[in-house]
């Protein structure tokens, strides 16, 4: 991580201009030109988090967009659901917003959607080129009303292995990401049961496991030490995968 405490010692701890001296001095200009660098290079890791992830031609979509993990939530609420084409599910946003919602897939489907085609990456070793289309997560969370003690979103699903359900979380950052949506289709269809039907979170800057399926419920908290094993998502609290998993 760079520091302005690192940058200052790039230049020398010099941060004085109009020195002439010190200003035809080339190894003082060496200097100056790295710290240039240095805080480009800063500027850079900042203001990546709003860079969008690269989008694709139709035709460049894989063949078959395979399913990962949970492929079909266990229990019988969920099979009644799928029974019924979803027609009853709910999506509750709550915690730190001013107007909790409880959305249904018809309210949800008729919102404001975007359409993306982008690759992704899982850590298991592979990846997919789709076409996702699903209302903006910011939409949603203006609705919502998110209040400023708010830091992070967090992803409940209706899956999970054994008694430990699946959930993950991001930052705002990430959360008000323009390609960040909650997607209720996959290459022009309703989005299939494998994929994470009805709605699941893209979030395309992420890798794989952050892309949580199955969505039930939108949390804003303040902090993610006192959810589940404190790690802030499924697979960072059983096998340490990191929380912030930026590609
Ligand atoms: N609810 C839920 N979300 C999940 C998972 C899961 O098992 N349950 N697996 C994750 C992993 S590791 C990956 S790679 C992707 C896979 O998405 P896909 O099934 O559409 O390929 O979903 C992610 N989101
Ligand atoms: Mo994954």
């Amino acid at each position: 991580m760079i520091t302005r405490r690192t940058l200052i010692a790039a230049s020398g701890g010099l941060l004085v201009a109009g020195c002439d001296k010190l200003d035809s001095s080339p190894a003082f200009r060496r200097t100056l030109r790295l710290g240039e660098k240095l805080s480009f290079r800063a500027q850079r890791l900042i203001s990546d988090r709003a860079a969008l992830a690269p989008e694709f031609r139709p035709e460049q979509r894989s063949p078959i967009f395979r399913a990962n993990g949970t492929r079909l939530p266990a229990g019988e609420a969920y099979a009644a659901h799928a029974a019924n084409g979803f027609a009853d599910w709910r999506l509750v946003i709550d915690g730190l917003v001013a107007r909790p919602l409880s959305m249904s897939m018809a309210a949800i489907r008729s919102m404001p959607h975007r359409s993306q085609i982008t690759r992704h990456d899982c850590v298991e070793g592979w990846s997919a080129i789709g076409k996702w289309t699903g209302v903006p997560l910011k939409l949603l969370l203006d609705h919502a009303g998110v209040r400023p003690a708010a830091r992070y979103a967090v992803f409940l699903c209706a899956d999970g292995f054994g008694a430990t359900p699946y959930y993950e979380s991001i930052d705002l950052i990430d959360a008000l990401h323009p390609q960040t949506i909650l997607a209720w289709a996959l290459n022009d269809a309703l989005l299939p049961i494998p994929n994470g039907a009805p709605l699941r979170l893209r979030v395309e800057r992420m890798l794989g496991y952050k892309h949580a399926k199955y969505l039930e419920r939108i949390e804003l908290v303040d902090r993610l030490d006192g959810l589940a094993g404190g790690r802030g998502g499924y697979w960072e609290d059983k096998s340490d995968y990191e929380w912030y998993a930026g590609i």
